[in-house]
């Protein structure tokens, strides 16, 4: 079977972007894929975080994880701070990585931009997401779009390792979805819906409750035309409403453009937000079942046992082929 590895960031509550870009994803491969997911806690730390708002994150990503329908029977859940070897492989990785390709990354140069001097974890942070996916032999990392180049990184550093050390990596390919790998901010459709916009309106977080959800999407910026057609060019905001609404119900953004000929945006944000709260009332519902249960602890500690067997193996061997240790 082959093992899929992904990552989210504790730097907030995850939003209908993660959902639709990356965890809706997770859920579907655990079915026939030996699947491996991450609270990335050290990714995080790249920016300045509140360390009593960081502990509480980790469990509420790990709490949306579950609620989404990650089944610890059947995917390894776990915290990347608890398994040290994604720090250990970091440093090797660093060694064999140039400072130039790591200035070529777009989130880097976005991050850094916003702040007088950068973190030097935020300069590497890319090679500690390549450390995450190849610890564990990663064939697949299912991740939205805006990660592309990261994965890319992570190809290259594991050829050119190999082509020096000999076959040590398995090189990994990223899976990107067609519908969904980029959901737009709500107020601002040309930049990706995230985390840490200070605009709460911009997003729509899975935690958020039904008015919440209504004010984001009535408020949602579209443009003076009127006509509900899929045109992410000239159209981005109906566009993204159109694809949000497409993902979440199943229905084609073709038959949602027949369905809505000659209304105006009005009735399709009225019936999105219903599509939208309706999803979000089973997540939230299995959410508060688990986030303050022993229960979400013990999946995590077994899944870091379980981590750990996979990346000390890794570590072995790469050890090995470096020539580190006795
Ligand atoms: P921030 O929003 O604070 O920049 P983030 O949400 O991009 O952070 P992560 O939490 O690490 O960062 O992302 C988790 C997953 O969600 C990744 O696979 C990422 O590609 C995906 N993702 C993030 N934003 C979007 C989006 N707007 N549309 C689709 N997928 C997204
Ligand atoms: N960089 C990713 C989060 C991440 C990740 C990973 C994703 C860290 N390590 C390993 C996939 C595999 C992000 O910001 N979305």
């Amino acid at each position: 079977m082959s093992r899929v590895f992904s990552g989210v960031q504790p730097t907030g509550n995850i939003h209908i972007g993660n959902y639709l870009g990356a965890l809706k994803q997770f859920v579907e491969l655990q079915n026939d894929h030996d699947c491996i997911y991450c609270i990335v806690d050290m990714h995080s730390i790249t920016v300045p975080q509140d360390p009593k708002e960081l502990k509480k994150h980790i469990l509420d990503v790990a709490a949306l994880y579950l609620a989404v329908g990650l089944d610890p029977e059947k995917s390894i859940v776990f915290v990347q701070s608890d398994v040290s070897g994604h720090a250990e492989l970091a440093w090797i990785l660093m060694c064999n990585s140039y400072t130039g390709e790591l200035s070529r990354m777009t989130q880097f140069k976005q991050k850094s931009k916003e702040r007088e001097s950068a973190p030097a974890g935020l300069f590497t942070y890319p090679i500690l997401m390549a450390a995450d996916i190849l610890l564990y032999d990663t064939n697949i990392v299912p991740v939205g779009n805006d990660q592309k180049q990261h994965i890319e990184l992570t190809r290259d550093i594991a050829i050119r390792v190999n082509n020096t050390y000999g076959e040590t990596f398995v090189v990994p390919d990223g899976r990107f979805l067609k519908e969904g790998a980029r959901i737009m901010a709500l107020d601002d459709p040309l930049s990706k819906m995230s985390k840490s916009a200070p605009n709460a309106f911009s997003r729509i977080s899975l935690l958020d409750d039904a008015a919440k959800v209504k004010k984001s999407i009535m408020r949602a910026t579209t443009d003076s035309e009127g006509s509900v057609r899929f045109d992410p060019e000239n159209k981005p905001g109906v566009s993204n409403l159109l694809t949000i609404y497409s993902v979440f119900s199943g229905i084609a953004i073709a038959d949602l453009e027949k369905q809505y000929d000659g209304q105006g945006y009005g009735a399709l944000k009225k019936d999105l937000v219903e599509v939208v709260q309706q999803n979000l009332e089973p997540i939230q519902k299995r959410y508060n079942e688990i986030r303050n249960s022993q229960e979400l602890v013990n999946i995590l500690r077994d899944g870091a046992e379980r981590a750990e067997i996979i990346a000390e193996k890794t570590l072995a061997r790469v050890k090995d082929r470096f020539g580190l240790g006795l």
